[in-house]
């Protein structure tokens, strides 16, 4: 049977049956081959189909919010190498795209947005003669977002168009949805209420796998007129035991795992993810200080903190998919007298960029944002790429930013924060793995210095940051066999910069070369030409960063390749100028 939705429209309700048993069974296959949003896919499948079935996607829009649950509308609009290829570096992406197919119609990947393209849209439309349906598909979670809420908001009533909102109530975010709104999802009567009141129509539907009662939902939904809320509850991870039994996650999202245990296929022995450190450092600081408190916007094991949250429920705060909360938050705990330390993925926090500027910096509390996933994010592409933090972050009075070389570092960079900082931090860690010695938890050490120089030479400084350590030490490690003579020095601190100390140590070599994993507008290359250029110090700088466009999806190497940042490429530029 071909994957197509004229197949879908050429069968049955019962004909799709076996339709969307041999999509889940094709879907299991493939996940455990090449990972991805495992438990979000596997619980749409039937919604999906039946969306597929009931509007004309030639005409209709239908716009996934988030869009991390497309893998079977990538299926079945019949795109190349469907799973074989997503998130790999120059396949399909991992998320509604409307590069890939202009019938996506939107670039989704952060919670919320998709629903606010969708009012907009029917908005623009409903005084056009031409009848259009927009179809916004949304999970529980995202609906939360502030964005999501600000875009109800502005609803009026339904014209020529309307909007049809396909509410998948799995009761996950990634991890458990919490929070008032799922409460009144939790029931239909609560919901309609609720969606009365914003302008819709509503319809239920009990069991978002049983095709039939899909059907008889869809039925009511076309008898109806003006916007129209669909509420269908799904159970996440549905028809893989490992991901239903899954009590953290349902298996939101995974690397390549075996199916039956769900255990996954590669480990990476002896090194741990820089977020994992999150839990060791604050779960000690927690302990000897009951002030410490952890928040994240619905990002608890993306950021480590299963453990924390497991030790200390009353000291950890789930906020949900609500960044701008989660940042505001941290002022509400700091006036109460606790400290605050925020956990969540660089990606995510544009969307609350006011929060800390606002709420954050100008009022100089003390809190310590830990920020993963900064530099190239891999696989999830450019929404989630943290390739501009060092620009928006730096340009913000008190805040103290810190990027830490390796787990042990970041073990001590949130101590200090915590212990010693009196106004804002901001530690920025990258999506890798790392290091940690735990033997360094009851060690009291000196505090480590604003810019460390790490490798001693005379001709060439090598200036790099974090994320771009590795790198740097690679680079040297090329330019000294081809016998120049090269230093790398790791600016620990990124603000404030220690300036007298990078003045001692550039006025110590013949030139100086800056490498960041962050757009070249306004990063940490851009404010050290200037300052040598005011300080006139008369060396040459080369610097090389992110390009100014937006990088596609891809493992982290080949992407370092392809902005010109990586060690082989860079020593390309240096020694042979190509
Ligand atoms: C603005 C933003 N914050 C956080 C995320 C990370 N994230 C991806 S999916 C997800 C949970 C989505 O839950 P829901 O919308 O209910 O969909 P489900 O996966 O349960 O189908 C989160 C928090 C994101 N994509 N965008």
């Amino acid at each position: 049977m071909r994957y197509s939705i004229e197949t879908i429209k050429s069968l049955t309700y019962d004909g799709l049956r076996p339709f969307c048993d041999q999509i889940r069974a094709l879907l299991i296959d493939n996940f455990s081959e090449h990972g991805g949003h495992v438990g979000s896919n596997l619980g749409t499948v039937e919604l999906i189909v039946s969306m597929l079935k009931e509007f004309d996607y030639h005409r209709d829009y239908i716009i996934s919010d988030t869009g991390h649950q497309s893998y079977l509308m990538k299926l079945l609009t019949e795109r190349p190498n469907v799973f074989a290829s997503i998130r790999k570096t120059g396949g399909l992406s991992g998320f509604a795209d409307k590069y890939e197919n202009p019938r996506d119609h939107y670039i989704s990947g952060h919670g919320g947005s998709g629903v606010s393209a969708c009012v907009s849209l029917v908005e623009a439309l409903k005084r056009r003669p031409d009848a259009s349906r927009v179809i916004c598909l949304v999970g529980d979670a995202a609906m939360a977002e502030g964005l999501a809420l600000e875009a109800l908001n502005n609803l009026t009533a339904a014209g020529h168009s309307r909007l049809i909102l396909v509410l998948n109530d799995n009761g996950w975010s990634i991890e458990r949805n919490l929070g008032n709104l799922s409460r009144i999802f939790g029931s239909a009567q609560t919901s309609e209420s609720l969606f009365n009141l914003l302008g819709f129509g509503y319809v239920h539907c009990a069991d978002g796998h049983d095709l039939h009662a899909l059907a008889a939902a869809w039925e009511e939904v076309h008898r109806l007129d003006g916007h129209t809320v669909i509420h269908v509850r799904t159970v996440k991870g549905r028809g893989l035991p490992v991901a239903e039994a899954d009590t953290r996650r349902r298996l939101h999202y995974t690397d390549p795992f075996d199916p039956a245990t769900g255990q996954k296929r590669q480990t990476f022995e002896g090194l741990i993810r820089f977020v994992d450190v999150n839990a060791a450092a604050l779960c000690d600081l927690r302990r000897e200080d009951e002030r410490v408190v952890a928040i994240t916007p619905a990002m608890c094991g993306g950021n480590g903190l299963d453990v924390f949250q497991d030790e200390f429920p009353e000291s950890f705060f789930d906020a949900g998919m609500c960044e701008q909360y989660a940042l505001a938050s941290a002022n509400g705990h700091a006036i109460a007298g606790n400290i605050p330390v925020v956990a969540l993925h660089a990606a995510f926090l544009p969307r609350a960029f006011d929060q800390v500027f606002q709420d954050i910096c100008l009022q100089n509390i003390h809190a310590v944002l830990l920020i993963g996933r900064s530099g190239f994010a891999g696989p999830d592409g450019p929404t989630h790429h943290g390739v501009f933090d060092l620009s928006y972050l730096r340009c913000l009075p008190n805040l103290t930013m810190i990027s830490p070389r390796d787990g042990n570092d970041y073990y001590r960079a949130i101590r200090d924060s915590v212990e010693k900082a009196k106004g804002p931090v901001a530690i920025l860690t990258p999506h890798a793995y790392t290091v940690f010695s735990p033997e360094l938890r009851n060690q009291s050490l000196p505090p480590p210095a604003a810019i460390e120089h790490v490798s001693a030479g005379e001709d060439l400084l090598i200036l790099c940051t974090g994320v771009t350590y590795s790198e740097a030490m690679s680079l040297r490690d090329k330019l000294s066999d081809k016998g120049q003579s090269v230093g790398v020095a790791h600016i620990r601190q990124v603000k404030p910069l220690d300036k007298a100390l990078l003045r001692h140590l550039v006025t110590s070599y013949k030139e100086v070369l800056v490498l960041e994993e962050n757009t070249a507008i306004g990063g940490l290359g851009s404010e050290l030409a200037l300052w040598m250029k005011q300080e006139d110090l008369g060396l040459p700088l080369k610097h090389f960063a992110v390009g100014d466009c937006f990088y596609p999806h891809g493992d982290i190497p080949s992407l370092r390749e392809m902005s010109g940042i990586s060690h082989a490429k860079v020593f390309e530029k240096v020694v042979f100028g190509i």
